[in-house]
């Protein structure tokens, strides 16, 4: 190998790293598994995915927008004394190197005020907004009022009957 050949992979891994340097918090974040629990009636929904964090600092999840719902918060439920109830909060913390989950009986998005009547089977656009600002578009796929978390099974029977209320 000559010398020149040997500095390539060097500086492609310049590259990276400066590139890594000033991704924005939405480049570092990968959204999967998001759906939604469409209710019936114009009720609430929950929105609910998975947030993997690669970047090396904490994001936040800061809000989103949606051309389908007026009204979008991030929920979280608890149960006290065996009663489900959910407040409301203004950021959700992703780790570095971690993720975070929206789903059934813990965090969720709560979308309201829907402007058109969502079908299960729609994809429903969302965009997550993070902490600097740069937001990420994301596909919801709307589920049935009584779908269940696939990866969490009993958990996701306590979610339906907290979002029932
Ligand atoms: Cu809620």
């Amino acid at each position: 190998m000559n010398l020149r050949a040997a500095r390539l992979p060097l500086l492609i891994c310049g590259l990276l790293i400066a590139f890594t340097a000033s991704a924005s918090d939405a480049d570092n974040v990968k959204a999967s598994q998001a759906w939604i629990r469409v209710m019936p009636g114009g009720l609430p929904s929950g929105g609910y995915v998975v947030l993997e964090n690669r970047g090396e600092q904490t994001v936040n999840l800061r809000g989103v927008r949606s051309e389908t719902y007026g009204e979008v918060m991030l929920h979280k439920s608890s149960t006290e004394g065996g009663m489900g109830r959910m407040e409301k909060v203004d950021s959700l913390p992703i780790p570095a190197h971690g993720t975070a989950a929206l789903s059934p009986g813990g965090y969720h998005l709560m979308l309201m005020k829907a402007s058109k009547p969502v079908k299960v089977g729609d994809k429903v656009k969302l965009s997550l907004q993070f902490t600097d600002g740069s937001t990420l578009d994301t596909d919801f796929d709307a589920r049935p009022a009584n779908a269940m978390d696939s990866d969490s099974g009993m958990a996701g029977m306590a979610g339906m009957d907290h979002h029932s209320h």
